[in-house]
């Protein structure tokens, strides 16, 4: 049978207490303070810092049209959603500014996206109880799974912006998921689906051989 999630209750505190205290720092410290025995570096073990904003992908950038574009949220929830450009742009904006850490090594600091909180669309959404992992489908193909945890940290959002402008094609847009305490491969570029579901499924990535959890404070880089 399946489990409650008590993370969600929590995540929601979290969210709760931060939304109260309407602002943070606008550069946040890569590695959480609570984190103990961990380095207090900001850049991961093992990264490098970039200037630049390489760009992966699976060689196809598609070209998704805005009057096409559609962001269809589903799987155990209450409310299904499909949301078209517009109503995607109406919702409330959430900025925030976060690290990025790519698996194969780099790191870029203070990257600002604005888009709309995963906190947000799953409020709208109501995933049911026995929700524990997010899968996000991609128009290029690809996917990535996370846990609902993840998916629900007080920084993680489905991007429209970076940097005061529209994502550009390069980097996943019109819209990607951005979760910055996970490598960026759990980020979805193009992103076209959410759901939520009871149990796991490794994603593009996933099913060849990276980790599951990506957390790069731990170097959790393959499975
Ligand atoms: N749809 C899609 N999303 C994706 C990828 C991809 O190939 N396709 N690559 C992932 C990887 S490995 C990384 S590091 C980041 C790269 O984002 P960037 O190209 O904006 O740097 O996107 C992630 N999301
Ligand atoms: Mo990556």
């Amino acid at each position: 049978m399946a489990t409650p999630n008590p993370s969600l209750v929590e995540r929601k505190e979290r969210w709760a207490r931060k939304m109260a205290a309407k602002e943070k720092p606008p550069v946040r410290p890569g590695n959480p303070p609570l984190r103990l025995g961990r380095s207090t570096e900001r850049l991961p073990p093992g990264q490098h810092l970039t200037q630049g904003f390489p760009i992966l992908d699976l060689g196809v950038k598609p070209e998704i049209a805005l009057k096409d574009w559609r962001l269809e949220i589903g799987g155990l929830v209450e409310n299904p959603k499909t949301f078209t450009w517009e109503e995607f742009n109406a919702l409330p904006q959430f900025e925030d500014v976060s690290d990025f850490h790519c698996v194969t090594t780099w790191s870029k600091f203070d990257c600002r996206w604005r888009g709309v909180a995963f906190f947000t669309l799953a409020e709208i959404v109501k995933p049911k109880p026995e929700v524990h992992h997010v899968l996000f489908s991609s128009y290029d193909g690809y996917s990535s799974n996370v846990r609902i945890e993840d998916a629900l940290d007080d920084d993680a959002l489905v991007a429209t912006q970076f940097d005061g402008k529209p994502i550009t094609r390069d980097h996943g847009g019109p819209a990607r998921v951005i979760i910055p305490k996970l490598y960026a491969w759990k980020g979805a570029k193009f992103v076209r689906a959410i759901d939520f579901v009871a149990e796991d499924k490794p994603g593009f990535w996933e099913v060849r051989g990276y980790s599951n959890t990506a957390d790069p404070w731990t170097e959790d880089r393959f499975g």
